[in-house]
């Protein structure tokens, strides 16, 4: 059984099964990308809470394997050369996770690179410009008179989602015909933008045709429908 007491996490959330990937996360738009992506390839893994509200993000304990503060995170503990590997940020985790299974990337070389920049493009683009949304719009920049920060941020957004838009034309996902880890980065953020944060008038959703058919499509998936609810977000009594 593989020993993971040198990962100072495993203390606040021992492993019950340390022979399975570890899971640290929320079911938010990027702690869910990783419970999709686990979900979808069948690889073992063993989901832990990380609670907001108790801000345990903060804990050292966390901090130990996360020192940005931010979920998804992970263990695992077969990792490169059979050592434990530990991971945060969830773009560098999807492409381990993908790399690790053989799953969810495309095997030639193009097709790689072309999905590595699609990740590029939901982390850098979408997942930040799409949460300054969630805060202009929701959470407490919502109270702010001057709606010039929120109004930026949704010209961003909705110019964001016009190159999904163009890039689904004729196409099933945003690889083409294989749906994988590009889809699984994106559409947690897209349907978070209109479900969660309620944004969906605002950025005008309804014009984006091939968006709302591919998260219809991607929201269909068993394993998504699954993800999308772990780790639970009340440890069970
Ligand atoms: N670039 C990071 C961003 C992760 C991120 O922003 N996580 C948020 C939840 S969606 C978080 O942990 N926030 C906690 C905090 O900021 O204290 C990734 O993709 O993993």
């Amino acid at each position: 059984m593989p020993d993971l007491s040198s990962f100072t996490i495993t203390r606040k959330w021992p492993a019950q099964h340390p022979d399975r990937i570890q899971l640290y996360s929320l079911p938010t738009p990027n702690g869910v990308k990783v419970s999709i992506m686990l979900e979808e390839t069948g690889l073992p893994y063993e989901p832990h809470l990380v609670s907001f509200d108790r801000h345990d993000q903060m804990s050292p304990e966390f901090l130990s394997l996360s020192p940005n503060n931010k979920i998804p995170a992970i263990i695992d503990p077969n990792g490169p050369d059979g050592e434990p590997l530990g991971l945060f940020e969830s773009g560098a985790i999807l492409v381990y996770l993908a790399t690790k299974s053989g799953l969810m990337m495309p095997t030639d070389a193009a097709g790689r690179w072309h999905t590595l920049q699609w990740l590029m493009f939901q982390m850098g683009g979408i997942g930040p410009m799409f949460g300054q949304v969630g805060f202009f719009h929701k959470f407490a920049g919502k109270d702010y008179e001057d709606k010039r920060p929120r109004d930026r941020y949704i010209a961003e957004s909705k110019r964001l989602l016009n190159v999904v838009e163009q890039r689904l034309e004729g196409r099933a996902w945003i690889m083409g015909d294989d749906y994988g880890i590009a889809d699984i980065a994106t559409f947690p953020w897209i349907n978070n933008l209109i479900g969660f944060y309620g944004a969906g008038e605002l950025v005008g959703i309804d014009e984006f045709v091939n968006v709302k058919r591919v998260l219809q499509a991607f929201l269909a998936r068993p394993a998504v429908v699954r993800g999308l609810q772990i780790p639970k977000r009340q440890p069970a009594a």
